[in-house]
Parts: structure tokens; C-alpha cells; sequence
């Protein structure tokens, strides 16, 4: 079987350079490729020591039984929204022994439900998750709005996505960063972009957008499962800026990014979201988790960039998931050099940046 940590850094690097080769904006060579990665990894392994000595504190558990708490208000308020007996069980309770079988088991543990509100939890069985610092890609928009639900018209299996930022100095959540995300539409494509292996997309806004953590460290968006495009396995960017400005119509300007990274989904999951539609209509090929291991890993660190997810209604999946993830951060971490963006919103339509890996 392959070890855990193995198989996560070679899906984190796969990705990373499965980037490289699939983004037709991307002009980051091998050996910059190279270099992302081992500073990537240097930083992960720092991030995974400050994670794992938190687990046990005062901060950690109140900040992590409140987690508990708001997740598991929040997934019976999203059911009642939706008429789903809160009695129902939830599907997929995902932990790290589940991970670590993730190629040879079924981890969907519908059947072992029980009330249990820990599987809440960003501790115990999903232990102090961690996404690597990931290439933020050349799709990345300036100017997106203010907005908690970026959903607009998009159809797809509805996600309520909570992220929650821990300072692994200190153990606390991450107050006041505003978290930027995009991903791609059912059928693969992303808003804002006219680039080949992209439809033309600039007077579009879906699936982009900005939220400021709370003094929990906490930050969610109302948006849909993402498709999958040629080259990638299936992802969700997200950006973190602080020291930002707000402007008057609802965006930020200046500041600096303090983390740049890419979240991942189970395999089963994504077979189980694709085989609805409108995801069942995407012609693109299907890159799996797997298939992008064909890059050669050198790190062995234990990355999980995976969310932890439950089914609102276990009988329906098209009925919408809850999806939460705990990232550890150092926010003093500075990334501004490594973001670029493909252009900017400017309210009617995205102007795309001559060089795509220019900086704003
Ligand atoms: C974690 O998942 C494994 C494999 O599916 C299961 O046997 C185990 O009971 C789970 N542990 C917890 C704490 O839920
Ligand atoms: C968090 O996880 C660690 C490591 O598994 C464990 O030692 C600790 O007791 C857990 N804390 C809580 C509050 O569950
Ligand atoms: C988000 O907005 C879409 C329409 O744009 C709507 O259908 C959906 O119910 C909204 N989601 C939530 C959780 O309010
Ligand atoms: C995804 O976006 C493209 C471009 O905006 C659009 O043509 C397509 O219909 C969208 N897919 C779905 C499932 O709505
Ligand atoms: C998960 O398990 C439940 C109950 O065994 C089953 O109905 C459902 O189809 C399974 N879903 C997936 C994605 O395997
Ligand atoms: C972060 O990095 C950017 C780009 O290199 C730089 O302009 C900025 O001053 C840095 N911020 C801080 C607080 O050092
Ligand atoms: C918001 O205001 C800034 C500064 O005036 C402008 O550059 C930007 O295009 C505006 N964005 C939107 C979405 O209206
Ligand atoms: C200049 C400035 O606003 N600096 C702030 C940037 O953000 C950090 C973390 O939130 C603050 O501690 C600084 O004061």
C-alpha cells in the first residue's frame, strides 16, 4: 500500500506541476517548478510541527470545540433550508486511517454513522489538517466582490465550504484575512478567462469571490462542487490577503498574501458529484488523484489537502454537502511575490493582463 504521506506529497507536487503542463497561461519552468516545491515543503513540514503541538492546548480545544458547534448548527440549518429530516444520517465521515486507505477502501462510512457531533471536529480523527502552499495558477482574478454565496448561476451539487485559519504560533485562529476562491463550473470552466482550453468567460463572475475571517479564524462561501478541466484533478483555489483595504464597491485593493493553496476532494466523491448533472455532461478528460502521481516526489511530509465533508440529505447528494477544512498558517508568511493574476474585474467585464504572470 502506498504510505500516506508518500501519496499526499506526490498528489501536492502532481498538482503543482500537473499545473505547469495543463494552465496554457503557465510559464513557470522545471526548475522553478522545482524550487516552489522544495520551499513549499520546507514550510509544510514547519506548519505540520506547529499544527500537531497545538492539538493539545487550552486555545486548540476551545477554538476546536466551537468548531464542533457552529458545524453542526450550520449543517442542521442548511437541511432544514432544504426540508431534509435532521434525524437523516449524514454520509462520509472522513478521518486519517481512512486517508491512509484511501487507494485499496471505500471511506464512505454511511453505515457506521452514529450522532456523534465530534466527527465536527478539526482535531481528533482529522488531526490538524494542513494543505500545502500550492502554485496559485494563472486563472487568478483581481477585483472579485465581497460575497458569502458566489453560486450565482451556476448549476451543481450545492457546498457550503467553511474554512478555518489557525496561527501555528499561537494556536489561534487567523482574524481579519480575506479569503479569495475560485474554482471551475460543473463543465470545467472558469469565469473571467478567454484562454485556450478555457470558453471565453470574461463578463463572468461565478465561483469567485471574498470573505474576512472571524476571530475564530473563520470564513465560508456558498458555492457548488467544482468540474473538472483537462490536465487537473478536480480543485478549489483559495488566497488568503491581509493588511488589505476595502473599497467602497465591495473588493479589496494592496495588502499582502500571506497563503496560496489548492484543495483537493475523495475520489469517491468526485465520482459521486460527476455522476449528476450537470457534471455529467462534461466532456473533458477525467484527471484522477491518482493519475497525477505520474510526477516523481521527493518529500515525505504528511500533507492532507482534503476537506472533510458530510451529505446534508444521506439519500440525495444532489441535495448539497457541508465541507469544512483547517488550515495552518503563519501569518506573517509573505507569498506577495508569488501571486499573479489573469486580469482584473472592473465591474462589467474582467480586462485580461497582457502578461498573465503579471502582479498587481
Ligand atoms: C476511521 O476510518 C476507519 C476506516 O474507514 C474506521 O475503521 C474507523 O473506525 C474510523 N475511526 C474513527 C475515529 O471514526
Ligand atoms: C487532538 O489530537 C491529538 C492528536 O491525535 C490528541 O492527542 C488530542 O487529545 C486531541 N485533542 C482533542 C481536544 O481532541
Ligand atoms: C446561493 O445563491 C443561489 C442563486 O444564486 C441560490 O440558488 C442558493 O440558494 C444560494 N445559497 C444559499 C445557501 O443561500
Ligand atoms: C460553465 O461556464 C461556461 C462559460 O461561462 C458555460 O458556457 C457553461 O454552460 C457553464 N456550465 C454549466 C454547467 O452551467
Ligand atoms: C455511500 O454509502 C451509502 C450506504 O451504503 C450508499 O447508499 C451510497 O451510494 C454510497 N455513496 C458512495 C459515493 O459510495
Ligand atoms: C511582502 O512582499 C511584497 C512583494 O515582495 C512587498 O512589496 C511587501 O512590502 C512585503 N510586505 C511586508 C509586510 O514585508
Ligand atoms: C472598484 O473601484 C476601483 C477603484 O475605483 C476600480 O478600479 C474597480 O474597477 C472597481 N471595481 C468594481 C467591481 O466596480
Ligand atoms: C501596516 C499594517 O497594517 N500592518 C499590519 C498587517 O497585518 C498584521 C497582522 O494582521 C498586523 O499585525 C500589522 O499591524
Amino acid at each position: 500500500m502506498v504510505q500516506l504521506s508518500n501519496l499526499l506529497a506526490t498528489i501536492a507536487t502532481a498538482s503543482l506541476i500537473g499545473t505547469t503542463l495543463a494552465h496554457p497561461g503557465e510559464t513557470h519552468s522545471r526548475t522553478q517548478v522545482r524550487r516552489d516545491i522544495l520551499k513549499r515543503d520546507a514550510l509544510a513540514t514547519k506548519a505540520k510541527r506547529g499544527l500537531d503541538a497545538c492539538s493539545n492546548t487550552l486555545k486548540a480545544r476551545q477554538l476546536d470545540e466551537r468548531a464542533i458547534a457552529r458545524r453542526s448548527a450550520k449543517a442542521d440549518k442548511l437541511r432544514a433550508v432544504r426540508g431534509i429530516s435532521t434525524n437523516a444520517p449524514l454520509l462520509f465521515r472522513r478521518n486519517l486511517t481512512a486517508l491512509e486507505e484511501f487507494e485499496t477502501h471505500n471511506h464512505n462510512l454511511t453505515s457506521t454513522y452514529t450522532t456523534d457531533m465530534t466527527l465536527f471536529s478539526s482535531n481528533g480523527s482529522s488531526s490538524c489538517i494542513l494543505t500545502p502552499e500550492v502554485t496559485i495558477g494563472p486563472y487568478n482574478i483581481h477585483g472579485e466582490l465581497i460575497r458569502s454565496n458566489i453560486t450565482e448561476d451556476q448549476q451543481g451539487v450545492p457546498v457550503h465550504l467553511e474554512f478555518q485559519f489557525v496561527n501555528i504560533n499561537t494556536c489561534e485562529g487567523v482574524e481579519d484575512m480575506m479569503l479569495d476562491i475560485w474554482a471551475a463550473n460543473a463543465t470545467g470552466v472558469y469565469s473571467g478567462v478567454d484562454v485556450s482550453g478555457n470558453e471565453a468567460s470574461l463578463d463572468t463572475t461565478y465561483l469567485r469571490g471574498l470573505q474576512a475571517t472571524d476571530s475564530d479564524g473563520v470564513a465560508s462561501f456558498d458555492t457548488i462542487f467544482p468540474g473538472h478541466y483537462a490536465g487537473r484533478a478536480i480543485h478549489q483555489h483559495v488566497v488568503s490577503h491581509y493588511n488589505y483595504t476595502i473599497l467602497p464597491n465591495n473588493t479589496i485593493v494592496g495588502g499582502d498574501i500571506n497563503h496560496i493553496g489548492q484543495l483537493f476532494f475523495d475520489e469517491s466523491l468526485r465520482s459521486a458529484v460527476e455522476a449528476t448533472y450537470p457534471y455529467s455532461t462534461n466532456t473533458q478528460s477525467i484527471v484522477s488523484n491518482d493519475d497525477d502521481q505520474w510526477a516523481p516526489s521527493q518529500a515525505d511530509n504528511s500533507y492532507d489537502p482534503f476537506p472533510d465533508f458530510v451529505y446534508l440529505d444521506a439519500s440525495d447528494i444532489t441535495k448539497g454537502l457541508l465541507m469544512w477544512i483547517s488550515i495552518g498558517i503563519d501569518p506573517t508568511a509573505n507569498y506577495t511575490s508569488d501571486a499573479v493574476f489573469a486580469g482584473s474585474w472592473d465591474g462589467e467585464t474582467t480586462i485580461p493582463h497582457a502578461n498573465s504572470l503579471e502582479g498587481v
